[in-house]
């Protein structure tokens, strides 16, 4: 029977606990398991090779994306390191100019060491991000909607351009602002999905993680192996706290939706705002894309302010329900200002954020309650 992925987010994954009929997952806080015999096990070994909690996430957000294989990480940025690592000394990567600012850092200030090359190209733009691939380009890394700018890649488009190349580089989708729910990036023709499910799929702000998944299986095995030598896996709690998360998330991700497709209309026509981006406002210049491609808008959305960074900052300390903080995908509110701060790493290169720009995680509050939180705000600016 072919779930949906209501249902998968619920039960992918997952089995009664066989000893007790516990319908929640245990948290197998354990390292080792016993050996009846030497080299005899029952499928567990060693927690960082696996764990009966982290494998019922992975099997769980393999479901969630229609993938064959999930693998779950201690952090979003671990999962992204992982895939890299796929690559070698003078393997050549094409990368969105508008990605996450830890995603940036990890390429440019670690891999370039190792003699790995990098473009940063607009990814939105698929002649663009044609004329950047290169003979040895082995990675097309593709982030949409990006952080913070939720500009939209076709994705379909790009993997369909990809594909007729000799040598065809692999496709990796950071799905971390769309989640499956909105956008499944395997189905469009990527090769590797990663997520940081710190965000939307965990929910609530109370775990960091990362996860990829895939249908190839000699890539799964590459990465599986990897994920063991390198060893930057998830402890149980968390694998426990993400698997409890996912069960709302379609839940979640209609209301963020609603409530940010609210907070985006407010903004627009208010005088104060420059600029208001959210995927689905029709003023969204990949708009079509974005309709097209994602079941909802998603619950982020970025603002200029017209007053610059004064502006900025004085909206973004003067809200109480939204707080100030990193991170986004929580059911709380939050707001933050980029250039200062997630996105630090990239200010002095060319993908610096201008310092105006405000991002907001809208929560699933009630959404009057944020309006007049926004409301009082802006009259402080
Ligand atoms: O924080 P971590 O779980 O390691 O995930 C890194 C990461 C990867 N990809 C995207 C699109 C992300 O947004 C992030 C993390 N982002 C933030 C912490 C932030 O506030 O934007």
């Amino acid at each position: 029977m072919k779930l949906k992925i209501e249902t998968l987010a619920i039960h992918g994954g997952q089995t009664p606990e066989p000893v007790t009929g516990a319908i929640m997952t245990p948290i197998f806080q354990t390292s080792t398991y016993v050996q009846p015999g030497v080299g005899e096990n029952k499928g567990y070994e060693y927690s960082r090779t696996g764990n009966p909690t982290r494998k019922a996430l992975e099997d769980c957000l393999a479901g969630l994306e229609g993938a064959q294989y999930g693998l779950a990480f201690s952090s979003g940025m671990a999962a992204t390191d992982t895939v890299v690592r796929l690559l070698k000394s003078g393997d050549h990567v094409v990368c969105g100019n508008d990605v996450y600012g830890g995603t940036f850092r990890l390429f440019d200030k670690e891999f370039r060491r190792f003699g790995f090359e990098f473009d940063f190209v607009d990814t939105t733009d698929v002649k663009a991000l044609e004329a950047a691939l290169r003979p040895e380009t082995r990675l097309v890394w593709l982030e949409t909607p990006t952080n913070p700018l939720l500009n939209v890649s076709d994705i379909r488009a790009i993997a369909e351009m990809l594909a007729g190349r000799k040598n065809r580089p692999l496709l990796a989708v950071d799905n971390t602002f769309a989640t499956p729910y909105l956008q499944r990036p395997l189905e469009l023709g990527a090769d590797v999905v990663v997520h940081s499910t710190t965000k939307y799929l965990g929910g609530h702000s109370d775990a960091v993680g990362g996860a990829i998944a895939m249908n190839d299986t000699a890539l799964y095995e590459r990465l599986k192996f990897m994920q063991n030598a390198i060893g930057a896996v998830p402890g149980p709690m968390d694998c426990f706290l993400v698997l409890r998360g996912i069960k709302t998330l379609h839940l979640r991700m209609d209301r963020h939706a609603s409530n940010a497709e609210a907070v985006a209309n407010y903004l627009s026509d208010h005088p104060k705002v420059k600029t208001v981006t959210y995927p689905f406002h029709e003023s969204h210049p990949q708009y079509a894309v974005a309709k097209k491609q994602m079941r909802n808008g998603g619950g982020m959305i970025s603002i200029v302010m017209n007053g610059g960074e004064e502006a900025a900052r004085k909206l973004a300390e003067g809200t109480k329900v939204f707080a100030l903080a990193e991170s986004l995908g929580g059911v709380e509110s939050l707001i933050e200002l980029p250039a200062g701060m997630t996105h630090l790493s990239v200010a002095a290169s060319p993908l610096a954020i201008d310092t105006g720009l405000v991002r907001l995680s809208v929560g699933v509050e009630h959404v009057d309650d944020l309006l007049l939180d926004i409301e009082q705000a802006l009259g402080k600016v």
